[in-house]
């Protein structure tokens, strides 16, 4: 099992990824929360992952498909591949750092893959699509395994909890057994506690306090607190006010642990995670 605080992750092509990790977005959607039409058109999205890609993020995480906390529309695969597949086939070639495909359906990921996605980030931690655990075990990818209740559809509905630390901490345990005995190697899985999905604040900062909890089940924890409702609760919803209140989450995030942050500015998170690293006593990176 990889370690408390794991160093880094090999993929499939050989390429590592050293922690803590940038993950920038690239949603080709109309409707994400806080970037939705932005990058519809696929020259744009091309340019903005190279513009992450050159501010310093890590992997690029790439979606068609809007999973955005507050009552997302699902997509049919031939609408989310309509999108996507302009974008990955005009970035092969250019993206020198990994991608990964952030999408709930097998069929989308089979064409990912063929445009060279090393890492699925399954919001569903693979219970959408019964063919995801098996295609991500042969494709010898990486995966995101996330925290949610019901659907993207409707998820603030299930936003209660006795405990929340322990629901999630047992349901990604539970998922990460069943990606393992689906052929899944542990030393290519990610947990993430899912901040938004079905969560409150009050849900997303126990979680967030609770990160060490999260990481002593000996995964790599990806967090995604970018531009989220309860930052912008929190810190104010001027732009400079979410950027800077991002920016914080990400620094806690990674001082109390976390190695991967998925953000939508990655040069603002760059700093702000290399800053919590060297104070976590990891070097400079
Ligand atoms: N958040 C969103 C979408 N995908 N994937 C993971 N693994 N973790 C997240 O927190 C997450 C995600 C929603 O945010 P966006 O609409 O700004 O992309």
């Amino acid at each position: 099992m990889p370690g408390l605080h794991p160093e880094r992750m090999r993929l499939h092509d050989g390429r590592v990824i050293h922690f803590p990790a940038v993950m920038g977005v690239l949603n080709v959607t109309p409707d994400s929360f806080s970037d939705g039409g932005k990058y519809l058109d696929p020259e744009r999205a091309i340019a903005h992952a190279l513009e992450m890609q050159d501010a310093g993020a890590d992997i690029i995480d790439i979606g068609g498909e809007s999973t955005r906390p507050v009552g997302a529309q699902a997509v049919a695969v031939e609408e989310e591949l309509r999108r996507l597949t302009p974008v990955l086939r005009g970035l092969k070639g250019r993206l020198r750092v990994p991608f990964s495909i952030d999408t709930r359906k097998a069929p989308v990921v089979r064409v990912a893959l063929e445009h060279g996605a090393a890492i699925v980030n399954d919001v569903t931690a693979l219970s959408y699509d019964p063919q995801m655990a098996a295609l991500v075990a042969s494709s010898r990818s990486a995966v995101v395994l996330m925290h949610m209740r019901g659907s993207p559809e409707n998820h603030m509905r299930f936003a209660r909890y006795r405990n929340v630390v322990i629901a999630v901490t047992g349901y990604l345990a539970a998922r990460v057994k069943h990606a393992i005995r689906a052929g899944i190697p542990q030393s290519r899985i990610i947990i993430d506690p899912g901040i938004g999905f079905a969560k409150t604040a009050r849900h997303n900062l126990a979680l967030l306090n609770a990160l060490p909890t999260l990481c002593a089940l000996g995964y790599p924890v990806l967090v995604g607190t970018s531009r989220k409702t309860f930052i912008r609760r929190i810190a104010g919803d001027t732009a400079r006010e979410i950027e800077f209140g991002t920016a914080a989450a990400d620094a806690l995030a990674v001082a109390a642990g976390a190695s991967i942050v998925r953000v939508h500015d990655p040069g603002a998170a760059r700093a702000a995670v290399r800053m919590a690293a060297a104070m976590r006593g990891d070097g400079t990176k």
